[in-house]
């Protein structure tokens, strides 16, 4: 029934991308914070009780500092999967970024290579170019997702997909075809990738990497929702601690 579905909208997606990344990367678990593998609130009253629980997943390989998910799970009218991809601060590769989200008010798709170096033409055609092609064949189904944060602009490509479906079909179909295709494309980046050793690239590489991280730490869009389940002490701690968590772990091992 639609409702079944709805439910497990993005197991599905979770499921083919960590049997994919086993398949090709030497993955290895990345830690958790203890508390943060898997949380649950109960919100609303009565008939409309429902439980909400937040799973997270995390593993890392050799030239991927964190890939980690979020998967919350409240029903047919809140289904989130936030699932980022962190390269290891010695390569230039751009982060894997997933936001596929259903709130009441309909699905929001977010799916990108989020560029370290939006503007450079040689990094474009290093990482846009490749994907050009299936960024255009899924947008053709896909319709523009309208107004979004002006200032995230230099954090998304210029194949960044973005869109706002009507239907569940269309997620279940062209938007988990194109969450297969971006990977499967970032996983040719992965294997290509060489480590850079030039120290004025490295030093810009870990500034890109902080100012993105940043960005999405203090605007994250999950914030408001995640503090009324959970808490604002949850909340924060788990955005700090393990959703971002470069500044952390910089702080434990300077490189
Ligand atoms: N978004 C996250 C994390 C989430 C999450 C870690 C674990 O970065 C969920 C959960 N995204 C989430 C939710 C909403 C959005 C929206 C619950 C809905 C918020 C609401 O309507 O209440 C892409 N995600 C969005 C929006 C964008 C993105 C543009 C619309 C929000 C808005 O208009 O302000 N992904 C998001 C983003 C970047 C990115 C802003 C920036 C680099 O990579």
């Amino acid at each position: 029934t639609p409702t079944e579905n709805i439910v497990n909208l993005y197991q599905p997606f979770l499921d083919y991308a960590l049997t994919q990344l086993k398949q090709e990367l030497e993955l290895k678990p990345y830690p958790i914070p203890s508390g943060f593998e898997h949380k649950v609130a109960i919100t609303g009253k009565g008939k409309k009780e429902q439980e909400v629980d937040t799973t997270s997943y995390a593993h890392c390989s050799p030239k991927l500092r964190q890939i980690r998910a979020a998967h919350v799970q409240g029903g047919s009218a809140l289904q989130v999967l936030n699932f980022v991809i962190f390269p290891h601060l010695n390569y230039d590769l751009p982060f894997f970024g997933a936001d596929l989200v259903t709130l009441p008010g309909g699905h929001l798709i977010a799916l990108d290579m989020q560029p370290l170096f939006r503007d450079d033409p040689q990094y474009q055609e290093k990482y846009t170019q490749p994907i050009w092609d299936t960024f255009q064949t899924h947008q053709q189904h896909l319709p523009w997702g309208g107004d979004f944060p002006e200032e995230a602009t230099p954090f998304f490509s210029p194949a960044f997909l973005w869109t706002r479906p009507q239907k569940n079909e269309l997620v279940e179909t062209r938007v988990f075809e194109a969450f297969k295709d971006y990977l499967q494309a970032y996983l040719i980046f992965v294997k290509q990738a060489q480590p850079i050793t030039d120290v004025e690239k490295l030093a810009e590489i870990k500034q890109a990497q902080l100012r993105y991280l940043r960005y999405r730490a203090e605007k994250d869009p999950a914030r408001g929702m995640f503090t009324r389940f959970y808490g604002p002490e949850w909340t924060e701690e788990y955005i700090h601690g393990f959703l971002f968590d470069l500044e952390r772990q910089l702080a434990l091992n300077p490189v």
